[in-house]
């Protein structure tokens, strides 16, 4: 199995490099974030409980993110490999992940994170807040605090990751392709 993780800030294009690996390397999509919004649109208990916490740009409390996961890693069997999204933003979730791959007798082979400026990051949320809906991409006060719990919380996962020999830092910046032939190299290492 090859099962990576895709770090990096809100906005640095982790949802869209995902699309392009899923299909080079035949992988399973596991983005939280959008399985929070599935959960939203259906209505879910699961999805209210997360609601305000995502309007907001916090995170998600780790037991109901990594209890997520854990039935999305159950109920997806035979596949070639996983790809992480979004997951995970904490050391308690990075633990988490570890533990569950083992008891599915895999492991996660690398971790790439994509580097991309702040006020870039701005730029892009923005925009996309025009036409996503999305509650989080609309205001920048909003986008600035996605931007710092990322800063605060999310940041210490990289170096999780560092100290098991797993973590490539990649410029964000540039066009899809370029960005894309970046991360694939790395992958390619892997396979
Ligand atoms: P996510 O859905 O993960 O939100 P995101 O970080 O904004 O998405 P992403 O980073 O994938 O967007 P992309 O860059 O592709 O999380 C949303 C919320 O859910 C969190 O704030 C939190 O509340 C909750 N949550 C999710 N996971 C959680 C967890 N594990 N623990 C706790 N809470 C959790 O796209 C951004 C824009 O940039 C797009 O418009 C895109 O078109 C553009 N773009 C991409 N690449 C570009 C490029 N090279 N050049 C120019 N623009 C580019």
């Amino acid at each position: 199995m090859l099962n990576l993780v895709l770090f990096g800030p809100p906005g640095a294009g982790k949802g869209t490099q995902s699309e392009h690996l899923i299909n080079k390397y035949n992988l399973t999509h596991i983005s939280t974030g959008d399985l929070f919004r599935k959960h939203l649109g259906e209505g879910t208990q699961l999805g209210k409980n997360a609601q305000k916490y995502m309007d907001e740009g916090n995170l998600v409390p780790d037991e109901i993110v990594i209890g997520m996961v854990e039935d999305k890693l159950q109920n997806t069997p035979g596949t070639q490999g996983f790809i992480f999204d979004g997951f995970p933003r904490t050391i308690a979730q990075a633990e988490a992940l570890d533990k569950l791959m083992s008891q599915h007798n895999t492991q996660i082979n690398t971790m790439l994170a994509l580097q991309v400026p702040e006020e870039e990051l701005l730029k892009r949320l923005l925009n996309r807040g025009k036409t996503s809906g999305r509650a989080d991409d609309q205001n920048e006060a909003k986008i600035k605090n996605r931007i710092s719990v990322y800063n605060k919380e999310t940041t210490p996962v990289a170096n999780y990751y560092k100290n098991q020999g797993k973590l490539n830092t990649v410029k964000g910046v540039g066009s899809i392709e370029d960005i894309f032939e970046r991360l694939s190299a790395i992958v390619d290492k892997h396979v």
